[in-house]
């Protein structure tokens, strides 16, 4: 390992000896570490806006957050799908889902809300807007993702890192975690079938949204309406 330029291509092969190299290895858990601030930077951000948007509308915009970060053994895999030589350069230059957020909200019209807002802010840059919402996948995935860069200030520098955050709606997310067991499960036998079903409930779980967003007006615009 050539620890000046974080070459880490020789443990490939060495899936056992990952955890243990990752460890010593400096600029790599630096690397990681900075990571790790720019998730606590989106997330703070992310919470104050749902203080403040539950103070205004009585309704909490998001339901829940969930942070992670990639681990090196997915990290290494990636890579080695790209085939990028693996080093810490690298890594950070063509992996944008190493900071991975994922934010579950009541209704869809929550999810722009949150997207508008948190994409105006000063500090923020969208690198890249997904919207499987309004573009869902063949297979019905729906969700919005973005990859945003923020700011994070260390000791002796600022520097932008990039964090991918995924809004979903709770309905969307309960979808998402079945299909993608399947997905990663091998031998299904019915798999073709599934995969309809799946897209099936897919719609459903979307038309479902959209009326519990319906009604929500409903209830917004009458109580509105008595004040
Ligand atoms: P995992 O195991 O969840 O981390 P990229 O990440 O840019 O290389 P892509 O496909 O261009 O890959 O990016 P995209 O479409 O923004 O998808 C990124 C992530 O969204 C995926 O990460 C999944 O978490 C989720 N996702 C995308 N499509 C689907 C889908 O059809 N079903 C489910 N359940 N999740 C999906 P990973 O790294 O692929 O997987």
């Amino acid at each position: 390992m050539d620890k000046k330029s974080g070459v880490i291509s020789e443990i490939l092969n060495e899936p056992n000896q990952i955890d243990h190299l990752m460890e010593k290895m400096e600029p790599f858990r630096r690397l990681m570490m900075q990571y790790q601030c720019a998730i606590l930077e989106v997330k703070t951000k992310l919470e104050v806006l749902n203080e403040e948007l539950t103070l205004q509308n009585n309704i909490n915009p998001f339901e829940s957050i969930k942070t992670r970060l990639k681990k090196p053994e997915s990290i290494l895999k990636k890579m080695k799908k790209q085939r990028l030589s693996v080093t810490v350069d690298n890594i950070e230059k063509n992996l944008h889902d190493i900071a991975g957020i994922r934010v579950i909200c009541s209704f869809p019209d929550d999810i722009y809300t949150l997207v508008d807002c948190i994409s105006k802010q000063d500090d923020i840059i969208v690198c890249e807007k997904k919207d499987y919402i309004a573009n869902p996948k063949p297979n019905g995935y729906r969700s919005l993702h973005l990859i945003l860069e923020v700011p994070i200030f260390l000791t002796a520098e600022k520097k932008y890192m990039k964090v991918e955050v995924q809004f979903r709606t709770i309905a969307m997310d309960f979808w998402a975690s079945l299909e993608h067991k399947v997905k990663y499960k091998k031998d299904i036998k019915n798999s073709d079938e599934i995969s309809k079903e799946l897209k099936q409930c897919a719609d459903i779980i979307s038309l479902i949204d959209q009326r519990m967003q319906q009604i929500k007006y409903e209830i917004t615009e009458n109580n509105d309406v008595k004040s």
